[in-house]
């Protein structure tokens, strides 16, 4: 029995966390069974969602769970693609992870409206009086992350300039293919996917957004991977938002 840990649904995406979503989205492309629960990052073993109960055994971030679900299960999430091309997979997937993840972190915690009406709310089930501390301190402790990474020390343009720069690399990457590595999808694409979707649904705004959809095959990729993926999930395709026709 599979148990996985994430923030749940919220924001318009069927899981909050692009991380989160990368490991649903392995479990669904592998045909593994599994039951999802909600639960804050510090019960992880890592301090950070996902993990993943199986059997008892708990794993605990997305690749180190995705490296036992090809160990256990006998899944390739990349068969099919040569040695080169595991190695495009593997540099696409660290340029999205860390660095244009970085930048919707950004978009979501540290733009005041979207911290407020998003990630601010997660903390209003704690009782009024540590609500406002709670907030404060969070956001800062992100505020510290980004810092250490880097990408926190420059300008709001330098910031775009750099995410505009991973979101072109990807749209070149993907070029008239239906998915990142070819015809199928393959591993690289479940994380992809759960960082564009956040960047390009309508409930947060940022300048990153509209550059996002400016990208047709992109927005067409999101659309794709979200109905075959979360066919449940009702889902307005991008470009028939009346938001984005406005644009
Ligand atoms: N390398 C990790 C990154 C996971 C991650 O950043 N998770 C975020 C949620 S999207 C988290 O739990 N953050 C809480 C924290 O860092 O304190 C993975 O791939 O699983």
């Amino acid at each position: 029995m599979i148990t996985l840990y994430g923030a749940g649904a919220n924001f318009g995406l069927p899981e909050v966390s692009p991380y989160v979503t990368k490991t649903e989205v392995h479990l669904r492309m592998a045909g593994l069974a599994y039951a999802k629960q909600a639960a804050p990052p510090q019960m992880s073993p890592k301090g950070q969602l996902p993990w993943m109960d199986d059997d008892g055994e708990l794993i605990a971030d997305s690749h180190f769970i995705r490296l036992h679900l090809e160990r256990k299960y006998g899944v390739d999430f990349d068969e099919g693609l040569s040695v080169a091309e595991r190695a495009q997979a593997w540099a696409i997937e660290r340029m999205v992870e860390n660095h244009l993840g970085w930048t919707l972190v950004n978009v979501r915690w540290l733009i005041p409206e979207n911290y407020a009406k998003g990630p601010a709310q997660f903390f209003s089930a704690l009782p009024p009086a540590m609500q406002d501390d709670m907030r404060r301190d969070i956001q800062g402790r992100i505020g510290e992350s980004l810092r250490a990474v880097g990408i926190g020390r420059h300008t709001d343009d330098e910031i775009l300039g750099l995410g505009v720069r991973s979101l072109a690399a990807l749209s070149a990457l993907l070029g008239d293919k239906p998915f990142l590595m070819g015809a199928r999808p393959t591993g690289v694409d479940a994380v992809a996917f759960g960082v564009l979707a956040g960047l390009m649904i309508p409930f947060f705004e940022a300048p990153i957004r509209e550059r996002a959809m400016s990208f047709d095959n992109l927005a067409g990729y999101v659309d794709r991977m979200m109905a075959g993926v979360y066919p449940e999930f009702a889902w307005t395709p991008l470009n028939q938002r009346s938001e984005f026709m406005a644009a």
